[in-house]
C-alpha cells in the first residue's frame, strides 16, 4: 500500500470512530457509563426479585389522633422495599383501589399519621381518555407514595372536549390549580401510563435543578433515549418551574414539548439533574397513538423558535377556563377547557367569560399569573 492510501485509511478510521462515539454520547451513552462505573451508594438493585406493592402498608393504617408531639419523618422511610413487581393484566376497580388505601382521604390527598412529612408533593397528570391507564396508576402510585412517608396529592387533569391534544398546557393548568391547594414543596409531572418500578425512587425534587425521573423505561430498553429527554415523569420545585417560565402553550398534539422543555430550562440557567438509572426504571402501559393526539407536524419549527418565544409562552401566557373541580375518591379531577389550538373552526376560548355548564364556586377563568 502506498504511503499516501495508508494515510488516507488511518484518516477515515479517525472519523469513522469519532462518529460512532459522538452516535453512543447523543444517545445516552456517556450517562450510561458513568453511572455504571461510578458508585452512586445505592445497592445494585436485583429486577428478578420483586415485591408486591401493598407491602408494609397495614403497619401504617391505623391512624393517631392529631399531630401533636409527632416526630419529624425519617430522612428515608424504615418501609420502602425497593423492586416492584407490577402487571397489567387484570385492570383494579376503583372501589377495590379504595379499600386498599383507607387513609387516602377525599381528593386524592395523603399525610403521613405517625409522622411529619418532611415533604409535599403534588403529582400532576395530563389526561383524556385513558381510564384503564388510570385505574393501574392509582392502585400502584398510592401504596408507593404512602410508604414514603410524602404529604402527596394526586391532580388529573382532563382536556375537555375532543380537539387536539395539550400535554404540556394542560400541566400548566396543573400547576397552577395544585398551588391554589396547598404550598406544595414539588411538582411531579407525571404521564397517567408510567408506573415506577422502584420506591426508593423518592418522589421529592432536587432543589438545586429540575429533576428528570423516567430515565430507564422498559420501552427503551431501560436506557436514556438521548442525553436531553425530558419526556414522561419530571418533578421540579415551584420556583424552578416560575423561573423557566412553565411550560410552552403551543405544542398541540404528540411530541416537542418535552424537548422545549428541557431548552427553557437550559435557558433559564439550569440543567437536568437525574436519578441514577437503576432507580428511575418505569413500566409504560403499552398503547397506540391516541385520535386526537397525532404527531405535531409543527413540531420541529417551534424548537427551532424556542430560545426566542420561551419568555412570552408559557405560564405568564396562559389561559383556560376550568369547568369542573371534583374530589374524587382517589384523585383531584379538574377538567379544563384549554382552547382549540391553532388551525380549528370552532371558537378559541373567550377570556373573562364562563361557558355554559362552567361549575359555580370554582376558579372559573384564569388568566397568568
Ligand atoms: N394523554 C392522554 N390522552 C391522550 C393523549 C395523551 O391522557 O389522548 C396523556 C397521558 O398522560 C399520556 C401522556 O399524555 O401518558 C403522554 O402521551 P403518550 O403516552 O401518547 O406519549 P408517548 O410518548 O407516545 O408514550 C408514544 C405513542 C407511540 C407512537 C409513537 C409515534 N412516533
Ligand atoms: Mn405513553
Amino acid at each position: 500500500m502506498s504511503p499516501w492510501l495508508d494515510r488516507q485509511c488511518t484518516f477515515l478510521i479517525l472519523v469513522a470512530s469519532q462518529l460512532c462515539f459522538l452516535v453512543y454520547y447523543s444517545f445516552g451513552g456517556l450517562q450510561n457509563m458513568v453511572d455504571f462505573f461510578s458508585w452512586s451508594g445505592e445497592p445494585a438493585w436485583d429486577y428478578t426479585k420483586t415485591h408486591d406493592v401493598y407491602t408494609n402498608l397495614s403497619l401504617i393504617q391505623r391512624p393517631i389522633a392529631g399531630t401533636q408531639g409527632l416526630p419529624d419523618c425519617p430522612e428515608k422511610s424504615p418501609y420502602l422495599v425497593g423492586p416492584l413487581s407490577i402487571q397489567f393484566d387484570r385492570i383494579p376497580s376503583l372501589a377495590g383501589i379504595e379499600e386498599r388505601n383507607p387513609l387516602v382521604q377525599e381528593g386524592g390527598f395523603y399525610t403521613p399519621p405517625h409522622c411529619l412529612p418532611q415533604y409535599r408533593t403534588a403529582l400532576i397528570i395530563p389526561h383524556r381518555n385513558r381510564e384503564t391507564h388510570l385505574r393501574h396508576f392509582l392502585y400502584y402510585l398510592h401504596p408507593f407514595l404512602q410508604r414514603q412517608q410524602l404529604q402527596y396529592g394526586i391532580y388529573i387533569i382532563h382536556q375537555a372536549g375532543n380537539q387536539t391534544f395539550n400535554r404540556a398546557k394542560l400541566l400548566n393548568v396543573g400547576v397552577k390549580e395544585a398551588l391554589r391547594d396547598e404550598e406544595w414543596d414539588c411538582l411531579f409531572l407525571h404521564d397517567v401510563d408510567l408506573i415506577p418500578e422502584n420506591d426508593h425512587n423518592l418522589y421529592i425534587c432536587d432543589n438545586q435543578n429540575p429533576k428528570h425521573v423516567s430515565i430507564a423505561m422498559n420501552k427503551f430498553g431501560y436506557r436514556l433515549p438521548y442525553k436531553t429527554y425530558f419526556g414522561g415523569v419530571s418533578a421540579v420545585t415551584p420556583e424552578q418551574y416560575l423561573q423557566m417560565n412553565g411550560f410552552p402553550n403551543e405544542y398541540w398534539g404528540w411530541g416537542g414539548e418535552d424537548d422545549d422543555i428541557a431548552t427553557r430550562l437550559q435557558l433559564a440557567g439550569m440543567r437536568i439533574s437525574r436519578p441514577p438509572l437503576s432507580l428511575g426504571r418505569y413500566k409504560m402501559i403499552k398503547h397506540k397513538l391516541d385520535r386526537g393526539n397525532e404527531e405535531n407536524p409543527k413540531r420541529f419549527d417551534l424548537l427551532f423558535r424556542t430560545r426566542r418565544s420561551w419568555r412570552q409562552d408559557g405560564m405568564n401566557s396562559l389561559s383556560y377556563i376550568i369547568l369542573s373541580r371534583q374530589r374524587m375518591p382517589l384523585f383531584t379531577n379538574i377538567t379544563a377547557d384549554i382552547g382549540p389550538g391553532p388551525g380549528s373552526k370552532s371558537q378559541r376560548v373567550t377570556q373573562g367569560r364562563k361557558p355554559k355548564g362552567a361549575e359555580a364556586g370554582v376558579s372559573g377563568t384564569s388568566k397568568g399569573t
